[in-house]
């Protein structure tokens, strides 16, 4: 096992790859920017190593500086963490180049997957259903790409290969506007991505966001942890998750679960991961998939039992996943809440001096946060200061243990969107389960 873990990340999840790493008996290393020295998790780290002032491009995304640390420190491996460099390839390269181990899956698999054409068609390969779309970028030729578009149906959607995340895509509603609508939008590729391949798919106009997480080995074993429903989002921002999704049969589970385990066995994948899938009238359509940790792994934690990321840890030292597929069952539901610092009803960020904090609890109660009193929240990166999960035996009891930590939550001295998750957990639509990704924006007026 690895004698010392690099943390190249900050606040809550750097809080949480240290609690996993700390279980294991491994040493830990902080890097931290010149503003984050009194971060909780660098307080509690064996060593920390500041690598830089505030912009995180000066620091958490300078590749140089973090692989440094990790050469005077003697750190044998590094944790990406999410967000930052948790999805480079090229950091994952420089970071095996210089002889320490990348936790997370092989760079040229980091690569495949940020390429969205390369990332839908090995998927398709493999079997896991995937939009009606031009199977592979769009040419030059106008007449074709008219012929794709008429053959797949308006409404279109034209994406940027390089993109992901809600970045790079424009929706077409008629024939009239496709030609320029894929000018305009391999232009503003190539610009923000390098690269303006761009490719179409059918727009589907009212699905859900629904994810499957898996976790795969070195020597071809790999399982899926069930579903998530992440569709309450703002501005491509998800608010809160859930697992598992409403509505979602054991049987779609097991289907689609076992399609992604295969898909990860065919490509070699190593370490956690998670497909995004939109999921529309009954059907699921792959659309990117996530190599990363992420935010939202802890409700399925809750409900599988399974510490994703001391696997995470354990496959990349190139051990045997501890778990096969038939020791995963399913247990109750989970509920997590994103608490940020910011307003509310605007959402402009708020950080600051958290004046006074008290964390909730009780039973199925997980409070994620690095926050403490006399913390001060920087200006400089995201504004989640930490996730608030309940686990109970069904949707809800998961609801009402949500609503109970939600009234006793105390953090003052900055802005929260606790008021917006309270709101939340009495709007009627979320109750009954199910919405699509529309419904905050439209709930919210936007
Ligand atoms: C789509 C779509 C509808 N049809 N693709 C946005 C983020 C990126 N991951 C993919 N996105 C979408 N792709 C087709 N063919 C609608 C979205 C989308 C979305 C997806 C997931 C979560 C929130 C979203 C918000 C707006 C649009």
């Amino acid at each position: 096992m690895f004698d010392k873990i690099l943390i190249a990340n900050r606040g809550e999840i750097a809080l949480r790859v240290l609690r996993a790493c700390r279980e294991l008996g491994i040493k830990t290393v902080a890097i931290h920017s010149d503003v984050d020295s009194t971060l909780k998790h660098v307080l509690l780290a064996d060593e920390s190593v500041c690598i830089g002032p505030a912009p995180s491009a000066q620091s958490y995304l300078n590749v140089p500086a973090v692989i440094s640390a990790c050469e005077v420190t003697d750190a044998v491996a590094i944790h990406p963490g999410y967000g930052f460099l948790s999805e480079n390839a090229d950091f994952a390269e420089q970071v095996e180049k210089s002889g320490f181990v990348f936790i997370g899956p092989r760079a040229e698999t980091i690569r495949m997957m940020g390429d969205k054409v390369a990332a839908i068609e090995a998927m398709k390969k493999a079997g896991v259903p995937t939009v009606p779309g031009s199977d592979g970028p769009l040419g030059d030729d106008p007449d074709e790409n008219l012929r794709i578009a008429r053959e797949i149906g308006y409404p279109v959607i034209i994406k940027a290969a390089g993109g992901g995340g809600g970045r790079g895509m424009r929706v077409v509603h008629a024939e009239a506007h496709l030609l320029n609508s894929i000018s305009l939008t391999k232009g503003e590729a190539g610009s923000a991505f390098g690269n303006d391949m761009v490719y179409m798919e059918k727009f589907l106009e009212n699905p859900r966001h629904i994810e499957i997480q898996i976790l795969a080995d070195t020597h071809g074993n790999a399982i899926y942890l069930g579903e998530r429903d992440c569709s309450m989002q703002r501005r491509h921002q998800k608010v809160l998750e859930e697992a598992p999704a409403p509505g979602i049969t054991d049987e779609q589970r097991k289907r689609i679960g076992e399609r992604c385990a295969q898909a990860c066995v065919d490509i070699g994948y190593r370490g956690a991961g998670t497909f995004e899938f939109l999921y529309e009238n009954g059907e699921f359509y792959f659309i990117e998939m996530n190599t990363r940790l992420q935010v939202e792994h802890c409700v399925t934690e809750m409900i599988t039992g399974v510490d994703l990321v001391r696997e995470q840890i354990l496959v990349a030292a190139g051990e045997t996943l501890s778990y096969t597929q038939g020791d995963i069952t399913l247990r109750g539901h989970a509920i997590e809440c994103r608490i940020n610092a910011e307003d509310p009803k605007t959402f402009m960020p708020s950080p600051g001096t958290i004046e006074n904090y008290h964390a909730p609890g009780g039973l199925g109660i997980r409070m994620d946060s690095h926050i403490y009193n006399g913390y001060r929240v920087p200006p400089n990166y995201d504004s989640m200061i930490g996730k608030l999960i309940a686990h109970g035996p069904n949707r809800e009891s998961a609801i009402g243990r949500i609503r109970t930590a939600l009234s006793e939550i105390i953090v003052e001295g900055i802005k929260t969107n606790v008021p917006l998750h309270q709101d939340l957990m009495n709007d009627s639509a979320f109750i009954e389960g199910g919405t699509n990704i529309h419904y905050l924006e439209k709930k919210l007026g936007l």
